[in-house]
């Protein structure tokens, strides 16, 4: 029979949410009569505001028509690259800088095909879990490991650093995945650290990819919502980006990825060129009618929707901060960022989600799923309906004592 990809054999048993999702189906088949909220997956819940909804239906409508009938887009609609520059980069990249994907999770997979197996690959620790296991897949680990060519390694961002890497630890000619606000931390990187970052990756032939999910969500103007605002970042860094948090895509799935032409590797060769190279070879474009509802987000209204969105998701994030406060629970995250990340010392994170499922019956995210620095942590997520957020804090109550 065919060998097994090596490289699977080296990643963790289950990716992290489907566990969560199977843990919160056993606790259910034991406990029919329970009402389980989740606090658990960032998984939007809102409906999709008006206006948006309406470029979605109307994306729709047109393909129903001769003149409005589009079929593959490849690397996205020319006016969508052009409006996202326009509203989140200040126009300061063309429409070849602007990749569209089906989401920031799937150029995140994909984007390790322009390095290959032995390129070194640094994260925050701790941090979304798909940068470790799609390294893991690619074969960054492994035969790697212990050589001092390619391999993992975690960069602690805790409190006792201002979740902030020791930079002198960034891979040399490696990869470094950024995220900012963070998942699952919150913290946000200001415009020194930013500065810091950028400065240090070029010293060591590093490339940031910077991940800017939930960039929507800061809300003190201080903050950066972009590595790009930082000076010299074209030469060193790849943005990914998602619609999925801001405007409730999380199923309709559009996202993009910036790769600047000033981008280039060790030989001097266009990392642009090969990204476009490599989506055009396994990628057919995000969904038209995706795409449409991107039109229509990146309008006046589209963006107020945005807004108002992410700002009831930060009334939920509010709501919990104070409800898992209030239990004398330390806490961060929540005031630019969907998520609370609170601390539980001395305990094990996973026997902690087993502890509020059991009492609570709410779903939360263990902390050791994003990172050895996350163990003794548990992750709340704001993703949630008002009623269900509030229910969820009254019985966390449950916790005291
Ligand atoms: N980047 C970060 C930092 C994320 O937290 C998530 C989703 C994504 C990218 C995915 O964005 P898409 O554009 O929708 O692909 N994180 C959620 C959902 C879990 C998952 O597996 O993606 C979370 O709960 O962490």
């Amino acid at each position: 029979m065919i060998k097994r990809n090596p490289s699977i054999a080296n990643i963790k048993a289950g990716y992290l949410f489907p566990e969560i999702a199977k843990r919160r189906r056993e606790y259910a088949a034991a406990h029919p009569e329970a009402k389980i909220i989740s606090l658990g997956v960032g998984n939007t819940t809102e409906p999709i505001l008006p206006h948006i909804d309406r470029g979605l239906v109307e994306g729709a409508r047109q393909l129903g028509t001769v003149e409005g009938y589009s079929g593959y887009s490849d690397e996205g609609l020319l006016s969508l690259r052009e409006g996202i520059s326009r509203v989140f980069y200040k126009s300061a990249f063309t429409a070849e800088e602007i990749f569209i994907s089906d989401g920031a999770k799937c150029d995140i997979g994909r984007l390790q095909l322009l390095f290959g197996a032995g390129t070194p690959v640094a994260v925050q620790d701790p941090s979304y879990p798909v940068y470790v296991d799609g390294s893991v897949l690619i074969g960054a680990a492994g035969a790697w490991a212990g050589t001092g060519y390619g391999g993992i390694s975690y960069l602690p961002c805790t409190a006792e650093n201002d979740y902030f890497p020791d930079l002198s630890l960034l891979p040399e000619n490696g990869l470094f995945y950024f995220c900012s606000p963070n998942n699952p931390t919150g913290a946000v990187a200001n415009r020194k650290q930013l500065g810091d970052l950028v400065a240090a990756a070029q010293k060591k032939g590093t490339l940031v990819i910077f991940d800017a999910a939930y960039a929507e969500y800061i809300r003190d103007p201080t903050l950066p919502k972009s590595i790009f605002e930082i000076e010299g970042a074209r030469t060193c860094a790849i943005e990914v980006n998602s619609f999925s948090k801001p405007a409730g895509f999380t199923g309709v799935r559009l996202g993009w990825t910036v790769v600047p032409k000033d981008l280039k590797y060790a030989g001097g060769e266009s990392v642009n060129a090969d990204w476009a190279r490599i989506c055009g070879t396994i990628f057919n474009g995000a969904s038209n009618i995706a795409q449409a509802g991107g039109l229509a987000a990146l309008e006046s209204e589209g963006l107020k929707e945005i807004r108002e969105l992410c700002d009831f998701y930060l009334g939920n994030a509010k709501l919990i901060r104070q409800a898992v406060q209030g239990l004398g629970i330390t806490c961060v995250g929540g005031d630019n960022s969907p998520y609370i990340w609170a601390r539980f010392p001395g305990r094990d994170s996973w026997e902690v989600f087993a502890e509020i499922l059991e009492k609570c019956q709410v779903v939360t995210t263990p902390g050791a799923g994003f990172g050895p620095a996350g163990q003794s942590f548990i992750r709340f997520s704001a993703f949630g309906h008002r009623a269900d957020v509030e229910e969820a804090c009254t019985r966390l109550s449950k916790l005291r004592g």
